[in-house]
């Protein structure tokens, strides 16, 4: 794409009505005066669509943009219907095909294009072009051009782009199953299911209709809307009746549809024994099943298939191998042009008192011996890291060990264990690293997105691409932050072409969706870009993995749920060191998966990139980075570091007041407030933890040494009783105090009397929002309230809420600009409500500007 090129920063910038953020980056918000009237008189005046039928892709370019013309520059374009091929005037949207027939041929670049490509040109002298290899492809260059007018880019561009792999999917992980009537979502953090509630596809479908043309504005082709941990009831007649509604609503868009598939559903669904993928009535039931989808589904795209993980059930039930069980559908879908996505996400539970065990290792285990014998319709679905979506891992090895089947890459526009959309973090960097990372195949230069592109020696692979996890629900504003999107933006555009840089696209980003003030895109790219760094600064680094509770909500910190348990995610952190030795000479053997050359760095720690040294290597807390620093002082610099950047993200967003609408203002302030006090929350656990662990003080005398604070258990205590936090270091000074009942008419409290010069302070108080419950506190100085505030977290971010004080309940809400004289009472009241007895950890009394 170009369209970082030729934008005009306006003098006045108009400001736009509140937005609730449902039309994404496709608002075609109006263009400040100044940047439209230079180029009024030379926009196209009428549109001319070839072979346009309603409901495909063409017909709906024209609508998009005629809405387009509409919105940005309130001009209505006429509909003409005898194309005039050489009138500058127009735009003429259709297939080179179309094209060739109307005007007698297109130009030599449109007759090249690969499927789904298009031509676009716009340099004056003829009509604009907008010319796709298939339908699909002439709506991708009208939404293009359609972005570089949203921008305000007027330049004369003609170009081909064509797509770097042909499978780019958005695997949603929606149920069917109620939950309160609704359909839930497996790691979902932006409402209900958009598809399915009460065991079937919704009967209104306006919101997929709505979510198709963004999906279809990033040039995503396919879409699977159900659960990789599949409810087998969903190949029901009924059901399959609404999956076909579901493709209806997509197919304009250009859009088609697959669906996960649940392993036993001959036995489980279909009244079959067994469902051995090389028994002959299993084989016949899922050719049947396949008729009946593509009878109602003529374009459906295929199937993807979690099998023998996770409890999923699979081939290997049955000793067959998971290529048995792949080709068994690839021979069901091959007839109707379908392909099945494979997921190579199998692991077992291991042995954690076996050095030797690695989960790591399973996927290449599980998949090196199957190379070759996967159908050509086949594509082995492969995380970008040999774990789990943590906030950094090496590149998987078996993108290395698959050169003779079709590979895709498995990213999560979910943000699973990072932050679950209520922390910012922009996460095509962490992308582009991986998409980036030469694997040095045949000791030759090759980087992970040659491997998906097929640029191999051995054989280029048809097929081959990118599968995104989406979680966007019934929140107007798809993924329930704002800011988020731009991750959904961006793997869209990074599935066309993986070389884009993560700034151009996150700018486009801003622009489409904040609209062109240069301040605002300054602040969301500075924040954005520093969002994956400060992520993984205040949560785990060195390749240790995320570091937070892995065995609940995969949010909040508590390190040691990694290590002692079956789940493979250990660190195996001791009081003398810390990282898995994941070496071939004396740990897992998992460096030697690599190919030679990458193996021979990860093998040695000398070689080793610092921020992948505790995956590959188990080293004592004192080890020597090549930073300078140690391992245990690093962990308290990063954290410090991570933390303080995401303090500073609230304020640079308040120096936007004013300049973006109201609502979607507000919308981010709160949740960049929220991660501001949650990094402080990590920073901590993280620090005590391995303090407590190693023994070893921070050089800078920053950890456990909280001059500004005032521990909740410490302070004159009515109706209030110390409570334990699960894990302890989630608590400053390892408890907290709750509500129980008492404290007589005025409600339960804390308070102290402050020791503190006279002047003016900030007073942050950490507290816990657990779920269900609204406890309401109150601040006083001197019995005079300075704020109040709700335990509300529950409705406000779409979060997994926890029921019990720990890092994903604790929170921080600052009170700014008190004035305090000292000797003056500080007391906080709480009043209880459900399961929520209004806890309470520690205040800070903190002199403007510092953080504690
Ligand atoms: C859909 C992890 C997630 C699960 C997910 C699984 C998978 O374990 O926590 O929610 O299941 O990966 O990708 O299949």
């Amino acid at each position: 794409m170009i369209l970082t090129r030729g934008f005009v920063v306006a003098a006045s910038l108009g400001l736009v009505a509140a937005e609730n953020g449902l039309d994404g980056w496709l608002r075609y918000a109006p263009l400040p005066e100044d940047v439209v009237a230079p180029h009024l008189d030379s926009l196209p005046s009428g549109i001319v669509l070839l072979d346009a039928v309603e409901g495909q892709p063409v017909f709906t370019a024209g609508i998009e943009l005629t809405k387009g013309f509409r919105g940005i520059f309130s001009k209505d374009l006429s509909k003409e219907v005898k194309p005039d091929c050489n009138s500058s005037s127009v735009v003429i949207i259709g297939t080179a095909d179309a094209y060739a027939d109307a005007c007698g041929s297109a130009p030599a670049e449109a007759q090249g294009l690969k499927a789904d490509g298009f031509w676009l040109r716009t340099d004056s002298g003829g009509p604009v072009q907008i010319i796709g290899q298939n339908a699909r492809g002439a709506l991708y260059g009208t939404f293009e051009y359609l972005s570089m007018l949203a921008q305000g880019n007027f330049s004369s561009v003609s170009y081909a782009s064509n797509p770097a792999v042909p499978v780019r999917w958005a695997n949603h992980w929606d149920n069917m199953n109620n939950r309160g009537g609704h359909g839930s979502i497996e790691r979902g953090y932006g409402g209900d299911s958009i598809f399915f509630a009460n065991d079937q596809v919704l009967s209104n479908l306006t919101r997929v209709s709505q979510y198709a043309r963004l999906l279809s504005s990033i040039r995503i082709n396919a879409i699977v809307p159900n659960n990789v941990n599949a409810d087998a009831n969903l190949l029901s007649d009924k059901n399959l009746d609404g999956m076909a509604r579901i493709a209806d609503a997509f197919r304009p868009y250009g859009v088609q549809v697959g669906m996960s598939l649940n392993f036993a559903s001959p036995q489980s669904v279909g009244g079959l024994s067994t469902f051995d993928p090389l028994d002959a009535s299993v084989i016949k039931w899922w050719g049947q099943k396949t008729d009946q989808v593509y009878k109602r589904i003529p374009d459906f795209a295929g199937y993807l298939v979690k099998a023998n993980s996770e409890g999923q059930p699979g081939p290997i039930t049955y000793h067959r191998t998971l290529a048995d069980g792949a080709n068994m559908f690839a021979k069901a879908v091959k007839p109707h042009g379908g392909i099945v996505m494979f997921r190579a996400f199998v692991y077992d539970q291991l042995d954690y008192n076996d050095k030797k065990a690695d989960r790591a290792n399973a996927a290449v285990e599980y998949f090196r011996p199957l190379d070759g014998k996967f159908d050509d319709n086949v594509v082995v679905q492969v995380k970008y890291g040999p774990i789990d979506f943590q906030v950094r891992e090496p590149a998987s090895p078996l993108f290395a060990n698959l050169l003779k089947s079709n590979a895709a890459i498995e990213l999560q526009v979910t943000q699973e264990y990072l932050g679950q959309q209520c922390h910012l973090v922009y996460l095509a960097p962490l992308w582009k690293e991986i998409l980036d990372f030469d694997l040095r195949v045949n000791n030759e230069q090759y980087f992970v997105r040659d491997i998906l592109e097929g640029k191999r020696p051995e054989k280029a692979q048809p097929l081959g691409g990118f599968a995104g996890v989406v979680n966007v629900g019934q929140d107007l504003n798809w993924l329930g932050s704002h800011l988020a999107m731009s991750n959904l933006y961006a793997y869209g555009r990074l599935a066309w072409n993986p070389t884009e840089g993560s700034e151009a696209m996150l700018q486009d980003w801003t622009r489409l969706t904040f609209g062109l003030d240069p301040d605002v895109l300054d602040v969301i790219t500075t924040m954005s870009m520093e969002s994956w760094p400060a992520y993984e600064n205040y949560t785990g680094n060195l390749g240790v993995q995320t570091l937070t509770d892995i065995l609940h909500t995969h949010y909040g910190p508590n390190p040691a749920s990694q290590d002692g348990n079956g789940w493979g995610q250990w660190t195996r952190a001791d009081k003398n060191g810390i990282g898995m030795d994941r070496s071939v000479a004396s740990g897992t053997g998992n460096a030697g998966q690599y190919p030679p050359a990458v193996a021979a760095v990860y093998e040695n720690v000398e070689k080793t990139p610092d921020n992948l040294i505790l995956w590959f290597h188990h080293l004592p807390y004192t080890h020597k980075l090549k930073s300078g620093s140690t391992v245990i002082q690093h962990f308290y610099d990063a954290h410090y570091a991570g933390a303080a950047a995401a303090q500073s993200f609230p304020t640079l967003w308040e120096t936007l007041k004013g300049k973006l609408d109201d609502e979607r203002y507000e919308h981010v302030l709160y949740r960049l407030r929220y991660q501001a006090g949650h990094s402080l929350v990590w920073r901590d656990a993280i620090c005590t933890f391995y303090n407590k662990l190693s023994g070893i003080r921070d050089d800078h005398g920053r950890v456990g040494n909280h001059t500004h604070r005032i521990e909740a258990e410490t302070m004159r205590l009515s109706g209030y009783s110390r409570s334990n936090v699960s894990p302890p270091e989630t608590a400053s000074g390892g408890v907290a105090v709750t509500a129980s009942g008492g404290g007589g008419g005025s409600g339960s409290s804390v308070s102290s009397s402050l020791d503190v010069p006279s002047g003016t302070y900030d007073i942050a108080v950490n507290y816990y929002d657990v779920n269900p419950g609204k406890a309401k506190w109150e601040i006083l100085i001197n019995d005079e309230k300075i704020g109040a505030w709700t335990g509300d977290i529950e409705d406000r971010l779409g979060k997994e809420p926890s029921d019990a004080l720990d890092g994903h309940s604790a929170a921080r809400v600052t009170f700014r600009n008190v004035t305090i004289e000292k000797g003056d009472t500080v007391k906080i009241t709480g009043k209880a409500n459900g399961n929520e007895a209004a806890p309470l950890d520690y205040i800070s009394v903190l002199p403007l500007g510092v953080v504690d």
